[in-house]
């Protein structure tokens, strides 16, 4: 028996994003997108794979909601893809109706099963000639105008069904993995032996820095136009993780464990909550991070609603002696999975960076509660893959007793944060409804509370996770 709940009202329920599922990258007059490319481009996506396919969601609306409708979820966060809407991209290039017609009966359809829709705005797969055109996310000044026009195509079309909007997901993972890493479309890097393009001694501070005012932009086109109309909330979504000092008696250590977080979430959200860079970010990067303009503060404080936030995991932060090198965005330090004791901060999964640790997630949301003055929190996105899950047999997978035991963990640890720690979280949404394209890992890596039988005809088959997690709801949301 637990004394923590979640408030009456809570909206919990799934999370995707349309490269990852949709497929049809041809149908009804869709454009490529920087995934399209970047997928092309050998070495990039394991197993040669890509999302021309993926669950062909676009074409199986009515069986995804069916799913949904199975898992009693009050609410399902999508991405559109901006290549459909409109597939040159940008602000003089014409709008694809069948593209908008496509999404209205999708969340008309959702509506009417009493599915909440959550809209993601961009969730990475930006228009490939947006990219060729200007250099997409490294020109604040284009992207963001066309960042703005298209939030408004969406907002006139949608705004009046659609309550809750999303501009972007983890802006971290576009800026730092696609211009420095070079894991992520659109694959730019410093590393000359792994690629011909790209600065990541600047690149990724400028897309930040291009998605921060997007995002501040679209917000205001939001609050002046649509908002008091519509009545709805905007936010970012934000990634992050928990960050533990590998020797807590360590100050070094602990101040590294600040500073990664400072670094992949502080980043985005200091700007958009104080009007600034974190001090820590400024002192390492230099003027290799970009300065504000004032106009820039006017439009990116105060741009939040709500705070989206995605979390999966957490892990062990060791402070790094040496100089820091151009590719540290993480500043200047070691992340690491085991701690001066040798103790592991969760158990394997089929992910590289993803062990899950439930207690790192409530000690996260209050940190960001604490610094950000207690705004109000969806969780966007939070789930985990299962080691070795793609082997196993379809029984057995579907038997999924490791997403079950992360989910009862998390979701526990989320009621404890909201009934303990005064945390104002009203809605959760589980990474994913099903199998899907797995960005860089392909398709091996599995999320789904369902499981796709892609060459079997794209069969979707409920694990049991996907009955679990509305059990797990009832036992901590308020009745009355
Ligand atoms: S890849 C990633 N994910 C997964 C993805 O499916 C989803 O679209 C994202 O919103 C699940 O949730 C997010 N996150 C990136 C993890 C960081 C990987 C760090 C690699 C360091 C080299």
């Amino acid at each position: 028996m637990t004394d923590s709940y979640l408030p009456k009202d809570f909206l919990w329920g799934f999370a995707t994003a349309s490269y990852q599922i949709e497929g049809a990258p041809q149908q009804d007059g869709r454009a490529e997108s920087i995934w399209d490319t970047f997928c092309r481009i050998p070495g990039k996506i394991a197993g040669g794979t890509n999302g021309d396919v993926a669950c062909d969601s676009y074409n199986r609306t009515a069986e995804d909601i069916e799913l949904l409708k199975k898992t009693g979820a009050k609410s399902y966060r999508f991405s559109l893809s901006w290549s459909r809407i409109i597939p040159l991209g940008g602000r003089d290039d014409p709008v694809n109706e069948k593209g908008i017609q496509h999404y209205v009966k999708f969340v008309d359809d959702l509506r009417a099963a009493g599915i909440e829709p959550l809209i993601t705005l961009f969730h990475w797969d930006l228009p490939e000639n947006l990219d060729k055109r200007y250099g997409g996310l490294l020109n604040k000044v284009e992207f963001s105008k066309d960042f703005e026009n298209y939030a408004r195509v969406c907002f006139k079309a949608f705004g009046d069904r659609v309550k809750l909007w999303i501009t972007f997901n983890e802006p971290w993972c576009s800026a730092v993995l696609g211009y420095s890493i070079g894991q992520f479309a659109p694959g730019h890097t410093s590393d000359r032996s792994k690629s011909a393009v790209g600065d990541s001694s600047t690149e990724p501070w400028i897309a930040g820095h291009a998605m921060l005012i997007a995002h501040g932009a679209a917000v205001k086109a939001y609050r002046d136009d649509f908002k008091a109309k519509d009545g709805g909330q905007i936010g970012i979504t934000l990634n992050g993780d928990w960050a533990v000092p590998w020797d807590e008696n360590d100050p070094k250590d602990v101040e590294a464990a600040n500073r990664k977080i400072e670094f992949a979430i502080s980043w985005f959200g200091d700007a958009i909550y104080f009007g600034k860079y974190p001090d820590s970010m400024r002192k390492q990067l230099g003027s290799r991070l970009p300065e504000w303009t004032p106009e820039e503060i006017a439009l990116v404080k105060g741009s939040n609603d709500f705070y989206g936030m995605n979390h999966y995991c957490a892990n062990y932060v060791r402070h790094k002696e040496t100089e820091p090198d151009i590719n540290d965005h993480a500043g200047n330090l070691d992340i690491l999975y085991q701690n001066k004791e040798g103790v592991w901060i969760g158990p394997e999964t089929q992910s590289p960076w993803l062990r899950p640790n439930p207690e790192g997630f409530r000690k996260l949301i209050k940190w960001l509660s604490d610094r950000y003055g207690g705004p109000t929190f969806y969780v966007t996105e939070n789930g985990t893959s299962v080691k070795g899950e793609s082997q196993l047999s379809l029984k057995d997978l579907l038997d999924d007793e490791f997403r079950c035991e992360y989910f009862r963990g998390y979701i526990g640890a989320l009621a404890d944060a909201h009934t303990k720690d005064g945390v104002d979280v009203r809605g959760y949404s589980a990474w994913s409804l099903m199998d899907n394209f797995e960005w860089a890992e392909g398709y091996e890596t599995r999320f789904g509370v369902t499981y796709v039988d892609y060459e079997g005809g794209q069969k979707r088959h409920p694990k049991k996770s996907a009955k679990e997690i509305g059990q797990i709801f009832d036992k901590y949301i308020k009745k009355e």
